[in-house]
């Protein structure tokens, strides 16, 4: 299938005839972990990022969380990274959970949250900005998929961030458009954009009985 290739600010996005983007990063450079989010699937180090083009009107990423105790877990922030490849920096987009099915997310989020910050544009796509939304999402015992959405025609050249470090255990990462009919699960896409995924930053932190999400801990609680 042929590409439309961009360089856009030394930064390297293509466009595919489908319609999810990605941002190449330049390097898989060791970078500090960002204090955001307390359970996390991504190892903490941004390797490229993900998007929709500009002629989409809605696009949703989301990835596997478990909730392994036998009660509802309530979390109470949801940390996002993103990568703006160039345009303006103020941008708006939902927090979204939806529950599991058997063939992966459900079709309606059970759970929307408003999220806006600022995303600095950059040249490379190997460092992001991480965004906080404040949530009042109640995860249910078992899987669940928490993920963010946004205007791709709005919010021009926004990637959520991407992880395809090998060290990563891999998550199941779905994402679909306006014009999408249903989920796509990543490692099921042919589109090479994807290859090598293991995760995206999208980190959640739980009010309580966090040793009960799925996840690696990326930082200590906080006292409450
Ligand atoms: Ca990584």
């Amino acid at each position: 299938m042929p590409f439309r290739k961009f360089l856009l600010l030394g930064l390297c996005v293509l466009l595919p005839e489908g319609s999810v983007v990605a941002a190449e990063a330049a390097s898989e450079a060791e970078r500090p972990r960002e204090p955001c989010g307390e359970y996390q699937r991504d190892d903490g180090t941004v390797e490229t990022g993900f998007g929709f083009v500009p002629t989409q009107a809605s696009g949703t990423y989301v990835q596997v969380f478990e909730n392994r105790s036998e009660d509802p877990v309530t979390i109470r922030e949801v940390c996002a990274c993103f990568i703006k490849s160039r345009g303006e920096q103020e941008v708006d987009f939902d927090i979204v959970a939806y529950r599991a099915t058997e063939s992966g997310p459900s079709a309606i989020p059970f759970y929307v949250a408003k999220g806006q910050g600022s995303v600095a544009a950059r040249r490379s796509a190997d460092a992001g900005d991480f965004l906080t939304t404040p949530t009042e999402l109640v995860l249910p015992p078992g899987r669940s998929y928490v993920g963010v959405r946004w205007d791709p025609s709005a919010n021009r050249f926004l990637h959520v961030c991407a992880d395809s470090s090998e060290a990563v255990e891999s998550s199941q990462v779905y994402y679909r458009d306006g014009a999408s009919k249903g989920w796509t699960e990543t490692t099921a896409s042919r589109d090479p954009i994807f290859r090598n995924n293991r995760a995206i930053f999208v980190r959640l932190s739980p009010q309580a009985a966090p040793q009960s999400i799925s996840g690696t801990a990326s930082s200590p609680p906080r006292p409450r």
